[in-house]
């Protein structure tokens, strides 16, 4: 028993480990990860997005996709809020101050 609640841990671990923090900044009214903005995303089980608001006014990301809905809320310039994804899907991702930034995530 000891062992295996050993190994459980262990593979807990390198499951944390492994996923992934993507950050995409609100820039411009847009998002945008590694300087060019983008439409789609593709990420792994487990992975999470790093919303940072780098706009001289407020952003308010939310999804309201089937496979699964938040609301972050909105944020000022230099805050960020953050999001994992737990399950395999799509979803697409908005902002509700400004209806033209538009995102979509797959989570495979
Ligand atoms: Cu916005």
């Amino acid at each position: 028993m000891k062992k295996l609640t050993l190994l459980l841990s262990l593979l807990l671990i390198s499951t944390s480990v492994m996923a992934a923090e993507h950050v995409v900044l609100q820039k411009g009214k847009a998002f945008v990860e590694n300087d060019s903005v983008v439409e789609s995303l593709t990420l792994a089980v487990g992975d999470s997005i790093r919303f940072v608001n780098e706009d001289p006014f407020f952003h308010n990301i939310f999804s309201l996709s089937d496979l699964s809905t938040f609301d972050l809320g909105s944020f000022p310039q230099g805050d960020s809020r953050t999001v994992t994804f737990d399950e395999a899907g799509s979803m697409e991702i908005e902002c509700a101050i400004h209806p033209e930034m538009y995102m979509e995530v797959t989570i495979q």
